[in-house]
């Protein structure tokens, strides 16, 4: 972490915060509490002036107006959104970008317009491959001015639930969670997710851009092309249970009965269990789970009950998704510092 300052990581943690852990208490995350991540500055939208452009390989181009898609048909998707970089700074040495420990997720209702039916009304060229959706954010990022962009193959864009959003939580989005109209892709790590939206660009090839190519990709070392990242992996987070102390957070809570409670993702597959370990990770007990909210995209909930004896304890919990996807106790290191999924620890006094 040689040429990352202490600076340079409180400057990105104070931009971007993430959603504090007793959040997890919520089935939806209630938006001020909702994580961020902005690469960039968040841009001022005027939405008279502003458009969507539905443009490239199309048979009719399209250009809209914030009204324009309000008048078409609306869908609504709760979903969780997790950023890949969640857990970096669980790595070490970590890579140096945003210092997630574990707070970068949140849960949240979005409503819109169905991609689909837009690429569908534009007319999808012969040629069509891949769909590249260009956001109003401009930077500097690996030595590049550019602005924020990425892309998906034709088939997953086409997906149901895939969305344009322009409400988050019933309420128009806020500049932050990219006002006017941002992409929704359930189940995507992030960065999929793009905000401030200007165009809709049908490619008759793989996109190549920066946060494609170069950023969001599992690399072992510099010169590994790596693979990209794509879906959530399985994780459960455990809301932190009794009081923390204002400093090191360590957790403090009466001895007898208390209920452990948390939530569990994967974009892969539904979870198909979530574990509970009382010992630091030596032996493992299944928690009860529960379809809270009632959406096949959003995370789950669970409950273990604990008689917690007086003591010093240190929880974990795990999730297993109906692929097979564990959470791996040991963190597969990576140049980004992406996917950290390895289990949470919650270290409790018990007086
Ligand atoms: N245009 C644009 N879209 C973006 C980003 C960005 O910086 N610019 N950040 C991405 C990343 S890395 C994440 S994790 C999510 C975060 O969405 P949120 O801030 O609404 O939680 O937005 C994604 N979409
Ligand atoms: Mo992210």
């Amino acid at each position: 972490m040689a040429d990352f300052s202490m600076v340079q990581a409180v400057q990105m943690a104070t931009r971007n915060h993430g959603m504090p852990l007793e959040a997890l208490r919520y089935p939806v995350t209630p938006t001020g509490l909702h994580y961020l991540l902005i690469h960039y500055d968040i841009p001022v939208v005027d939405l008279g002036s502003w458009r969507l452009d539905v443009d490239g390989e199309v048979q009719r181009p399209l250009s809209l107006t914030a009204d324009d898609l309000r008048g078409r048909n609306a869908v609504e998707v709760c979903s969780t959104m997790e950023c890949a970089g969640n857990g970096r700074a669980r790595f070490e040495p970590m890579p140096a970008s945003q210092p997630w420990l574990l707070e970068a997720v949140g849960t949240a209702r979005w409503r819109g317009v169905r991609l689909r039916s837009l690429l569908e009304e534009a007319g999808l060229g012969e040629g069509a491959v891949e769909i590249l959706f260009t956001g109003l954010d401009r930077g500097v990022e690996g030595g590049l001015e550019q602005v924020y962009q990425r892309s998906l193959p034709v088939a997953e864009a086409m997906r149901d639930e895939v969305l344009l959003a322009y409400e988050m939580n019933g309420a128009p989005l806020l500049p932050q969670h990219g006002f006017p109209l941002r992409l929704v892709v359930p189940g995507w790590y992030g960065m999929t997710n793009v905000k401030w939206l200007t165009a809709v660009t049908v490619l008759d090839r793989a996109f190549d851009g920066y946060q494609q190519e170069h950023a969001y990709r599992l690399r072992a070392g510099e010169g590994d092309d790596g693979i990209p990242l794509t879906r959530m992996l399985p994780r459960a987070l455990m809301a932190p249970p009794g009081i923390p102390e204002f400093l090191t957070r360590e957790r403090a809570l009466a001895p007898g009965e208390h209920v452990l409670e948390g939530r569990a993702w994967s974009g892969h597959a539904a979870i198909a269990s979530v574990e509970v370990s009382l010992d630091g990770g030596e032996s493992w007990e299944p928690a009860e789970l529960s379809r809270e909210p009632d959406s096949p995209w959003a995370w789950c909930a669970w409950t273990y009950s604990w008689s917690a004896a007086p003591g010093r304890h240190t929880l974990c919990c795990r999730a297993t998704d109906k692929a097979g996807n564990e959470q791996p106790l040991e963190p597969g290191w990576n140049t980004g510092g992406y996917a950290n999924n390895s289990p949470q620890l919650v270290v409790v006094t018990v007086r």
